[in-house]
């Protein structure tokens, strides 16, 4: 233990704790703008690039300025945290950082949500004294998930860190030098021609609007106002656990019923539910799991609804491409079955249905533009959205979200079950197929509902489960990095396991790349997960099998899960 005074208080500090770490614990906060910590992720960015945390600090030989996030306490330090001389320093750099930055905050996408600009509102800083050369390097919107606009970042490094240090996919590092450095891929690269998996970490980091997603909210204004076209929306099962968020609401508000009256008044033509699509997803992923237990096809099978996993596995493990589950992800599913049973059953030409996927992901916008995901020339899925461009088009519409009465949606493509909301985070899609694969192996007790083994924040989850007489090694990861080490081990024959659920986002799609930002405090996305899964717990049904309308699609159109028909247009497959 440490004794020294902040402020002017004494307090206690930990040895090895930095001014920061102590400061915010005795209620002082400091500003950071570089410096981020998510302990869940065990996570760290600390480059002591930004200079914005410097506080003042005596030891007895005169005040000095230092950085807090990178100094040691030490006994008997005098700490200021907020002197004039520490305030006018943040200010200071503050001015110096905007001298080099485009002053279109009016129009920016990160407008009214963006780190700098809070905290320069913050600083009560009102003008720029210091005019001098401005960067210009232009606008990368090469990549059909993430926008790059270099002369917004600020050199923070937080983007660099957890691409290498959580996803472990390498794609930034400083590239120039001086006043012409910036963060970006090898030889400044656009983002299509790495190895990006666009899993969106780096934008869920990123504190200005130096990386965005691509903006599709005009094409499905474009889409709604076309007489000519019959537009079908999906929700993904994480953006009813956070899209209030954007409305103010507290972290952890559930808005399913707000949702879908929302997306009526938008003018959607019929508002459906990807966790439709994620039921009959485990339909044909237990069938996968019981087949190749029954020693059809390699061991361990792999989750493939994440499309940055996807991405992932395609470029880091081309020797493993047989071992994902084949399954479509659940809202491509939902896209061909739109296409091909809803038309049908509408009469429809599918030509002129446009299926709009609203989703906590970036990555699903690339996805949604792979060629192997059409059937006769159609795309499963047109256009995605994230949770953040939904909002943005309630309130282009002048739609008060939270006064919304309740509405339900629409079928036959709407009802859903608890496992399928489970999804949203990570372990969710493994127990999911858990709870089907015991009822088909005969075990449909309340022991076979709740895995609790495979839930919450640990990095990799492994639970040893007994089903219908069946032992089962599984395991859930989340994060790429993790995802990597345990595929590594498995590749190397080092463990073994049955089934394996991955998911890019540290947390699942709760924490995606297009939810509403976190700005560092992950016990948001806690509260996403907590919200989770007492969705699940309020379902009557908690079983996909156990869907009705799930059944009836089977009896009406798909026949048998795992049948041809089936694979035709639910199955798809990996290149690398
Ligand atoms: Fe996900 Fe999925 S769970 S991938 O995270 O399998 O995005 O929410 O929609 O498709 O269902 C995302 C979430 C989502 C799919 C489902
Ligand atoms: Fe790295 Fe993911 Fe960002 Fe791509 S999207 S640069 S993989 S963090």
């Amino acid at each position: 233990m440490v004794k020294l005074k902040i402020n002017g208080i004494e307090v206690e500090a930990q040895n090895g704790e930095t001014i920061l770490e102590a400061s915010r614990r005795s209620g002082f906060d400091i500003p950071t703008l570089c410096h981020l910590q998510l302990h869940d992720m065990d996570y760290e960015n600390r480059p002591v690039s930004c200079r914005i945390c410097m506080v003042e600090v005596d030891e007895g030989r005169g005040s000095r300025l230092v950085p807090s996030c990178d100094t040691y306490v030490k006994e008997g330090m005098d700490i200021s945290t907020d002197s004039r001389r520490a305030v006018n320093s943040r200010r200071t750099t503050m001015e110096l950082m905007l001298s080099n930055h485009p002053k279109d905050c009016l129009f920016c996408d990160r407008s009214t949500n963006c780190d700098l600009q809070t905290l320069a509102h913050e600083l009560n800083v009102r003008r720029v004294r210091y005019e001098g050369k401005r960067s210009n390097f232009g606008i990368d919107e090469t990549s059909l998930s993430i926008v790059k606009n270099l002369d917004k970042c600020i050199l923070c490094r937080r983007c660099e860190s957890i691409c290498s240090n959580v996803q472990t996919v390498d794609i930034y590092s400083a590239v120039n030098r001086g006043f012409d450095t910036v963060i970006a891929p090898a030889f400044n690269a656009p983002l299509h021609e790495t190895e990006c998996t666009f899993c969106g970490q780096c934008v869920s980091v990123c504190p200005t609007a130096a990386l965005t997603e691509i903006n599709n909210v005009d094409k499905v204004w474009n889409a709604l106002y076309d007489e000519g076209k019959y537009v079908v929306v999906q929700t993904a099962p994480a953006v009813r656990v956070a899209v209030a968020e954007e409305f103010g609401a507290e972290p952890g508000t559930v808005s399913t019923g707000q949702m879908v009256a929302a997306l009526r008044r938008l003018g959607f033509d019929s508002v459906f539910d990807t966790n439709w699509g994620a039921d009959l997803t485990i339909m044909e992923e237990a069938n996968e799991v019981l087949q190749r237990l029954n020693g059809k096809g390699r061991l361990p099978i792999l989750t493939s609804c994440c499309p940055a996993w996807v991405k992932f596995i395609e470029h880091n493990f081309p020797d493993m491409l047989d071992v994902p589950s084949t399954c479509k992800s659940p809202h491509e599913m939902f896209g061909s079955m739109t296409k091909t049973y809803f038309a049908e059953k509408m009469n429809i030409d599918p030509k002129d249905i446009v299926v709009v996927s609203v989703m906590p992901c970036v990555a699903k916008k690339y996805e949604s533009a792979r060629p192997e995901l059409t059937h006769e020339g159609h795309s499963d899925v047109d256009y995605v959205i994230t949770t953040r461009e939904f909002a943005r088009m309630v309130k282009e519409a002048g739609i008060h979200y939270l006064d919304l009465a309740e509405e339900e949606f629409d079928n036959p493509l709407g009802e859903s079950t608890g496992a399928a909301q489970i999804f949203g985070a990570t372990g969710g899609v493994l127990e999911a197929a858990l709870r089907t694969a015991a009822a088909w192996l005969g075990d449909e007790s309340d022991a076979t509902l709740d895995f609790e083994g495979v839930r919450g924040f640990e990095g990799v989850k492994e639970a040893n489960i007994s089903v219908a007489g069946h032992d089962l090694k599984v395991a859930a990861a989340h994060g790429l990095g993790n995802a990597r080490r345990l595929l590594e081990a498995v590749r190397e024959g080092s463990t073994h396991y049955d089934v394996i659920e991955i998911m890019a986002c540290p947390g699942g799609c709760i924490a995606g790349g297009g939810q509403p930002y976190h700005h560092g405090d992950r016990g948001i996305i806690k509260k996403r997960m907590e919200a989770t899964y007492s969705i699940d717990k309020s379902k009557k049904i908690r079983r996909s099998n156990d869907n009705p309308d799930i059944k009836k699609i089977y009896e009406e159109f798909l026949g048998e899960p795992g049948s041809h028909k089936a694979h035709e247009l639910l199955h798809t497959h990996y290149v690398d």
